[in-house]
């Protein structure tokens, strides 16, 4: 039996009402072939990219754009309401029967990461809309609206500050990061504009939160964990939180052949010795609590020859917690030690955390009717965390949001290898299906 508690009010309603909503039984044939069609269009979108051979498709870029104009055609087939909103991301929109005054949200993201994978987002797009067909196909009206979103920039990799277009949804976008700027000085209003999009309408976005039934993410898990336990798919308890820092080195720039050793304020070496102490603080806190992870992705080192002492360093911190409490401790401790090493050193170090996500538990009352799908699916309801950030997460406190994670084949992500099997992905539609089916009411 799917019927299981979601929110009070949608649940409430379901169970309540004597009107049967639909019919009990989904039709036949509206589960078949969803991993072929939806891995099928991974690979047809993964051919919009901003740099041939690899996965690179920046936020507000033409690969961008190209994937928009490629999803919306895909989500007004699949019989939804499909437009590009302020913010960049794509909706589609399929009115229910009008019993239920409220939404379902499903979606992911479609920006990626450089040279990336072609599953991380699009999976669960793709997804989404494959369902948002078959029940389009089969005739099936929903008692609710079934809204589906392509996020644009979720990976954060053109801008400092992420997560821009779900919170934009959720309600929680701060105008100020319109004046963030590329490598190329442009500005996020800039790339917005030139995209078509109007940044003064982005704060019109926000969902109201007592006409959304929740939203639903499915997502590759991008780590080990399911492939360990032999699985296709699994229900993500919590997302881990996030802090991105900047750390700006100023030393003095000399030659090379000249500056004695011991007069040289060198901001190379200085990051260096920074680096290894970012990996030295989170090691040592992972020790009793496995889930803090720190990063440092990016150096760059301005004007940067073999035969000058670097007096300008700059690198970035990626700093991941589940907990809020071990993530700040963590990020105190890093700013100390930072700031010691530059002070014995001589030189001048700026730490600046610019970007925060707070880590955002799963709704229970969609664990569980995801639970019921999986059950209906037969699928164990395994359950596990996500070191890695998603747009579920900025709709916490505001939205009820959970995610389905679909195996990571050698739990690789973020490169070319990433990899997810059509029959996992089989797996995942007919999870998501059957959650959908049974939020409305279906056997
Ligand atoms: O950084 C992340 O965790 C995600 O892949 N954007
Ligand atoms: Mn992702
Ligand atoms: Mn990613």
């Amino acid at each position: 039996m799917i019927k299981r508690a979601l929110s009070l009010s949608a649940y409430g309603w379901i169970m309540n009402s004597n009107r049967r909503i639909n019919t009990k039984q989904m039709p036949e044939g509206v589960w078949d072939g969803l991993g072929v069609e939806i891995a099928h269009k991974i690979e047809l979108l993964s051919a919009f990219t901003d740099e041939k051979g690899k996965m690179t498709r920046l936020y507000l870029g033409p690969a961008h754009r190209r994937s928009v104009d490629q999803v919306l055609a895909w989500m007004r087939e699949a019989g939804l309401e499909a437009h590009l909103d302020a913010a960049g991301n794509v909706i589609g929109r399929r009115p229910g029967n009008g019993e239920i005054q409220k939404s379902l949200m499903l979606g992911s993201h479609i920006d990626t990461v450089r040279n990336g994978g072609i599953y991380d987002g699009t999976l669960g797009v793709l997804s989404a809309i494959a369902v948002a067909s078959r029940l389009h196909r089969a005739g099936v009206q929903l008692p609710f609206d079934l809204e589906v979103v392509a996020f644009g920039d979720e990976e954060g990799v053109r801008y400092p500050t992420t997560l821009s277009g779900s919170r934009a949804l959720a309600g929680k976008f701060d105008a100020k990061v319109l004046d963030e700027v590329d490598a190329d000085g442009i500005s996020r209003r800039e790339a917005l504009l030139a995209f078509g999009c109007d940044p003064d309408k982005i704060g019109e976005l926000a969902r109201d939160p007592t006409k959304v039934l929740g939203y639903l993410e499915v997502h590759i898990e991008q780590g080990p964990v399911l492939e360990a336990n032999d699985l296709a798919v699994g229900i993500v308890t919590g997302i881990s939180g996030a802090n991105r820092g900047r750390v700006r080195i100023e030393g003095e720039t000399g030659h090379a052949g000249t500056v004695p050793m011991a007069l040289r304020k060198d901001a190379l070496a200085t990051a260096a010795e920074m680096i290894l102490a970012v990996e030295r603080e989170a090691r040592a806190r992972a020790e009793h609590d496995a889930g803090i992870v720190a990063t440092v992705g990016r150096i760059e080192v301005p004007n940067a020859a073999v035969n000058t002492v670097p007096g300008v360093v700059e690198f970035t911190i990626d700093l991941r917690a589940p907990t809020d409490k071990t993530r700040s401790e963590t990020r105190e401790r890093i700013a100390l030690a930072l700031e010691t090493i530059a002070e014995v050193r001589g030189l001048r170090a700026d730490v600046g955390f610019s970007y925060e996500a707070p880590a955002a538990a799963s709704d229970p009352h969609l664990i569980e009717q995801l639970a019921a799908a999986l059950e209906n699916t037969g699928q164990p309801a395994f359950k596990l965390p996500s070191g890695a950030g998603h747009d579920a997460m900025s709709f916490s406190g505001h939205i009820p949001a959970a995610m389905l994670f679909v195996r990571s084949s050698a739990g690789v992500s973020h490169r070319p290898e990433e990899y997810t099997s059509v029959e996992d992905i089989d797996v995942a539609g007919r999870v998501l299906l059957a959650f959908v089916a049974g939020l409305a009411g279906y056997e």
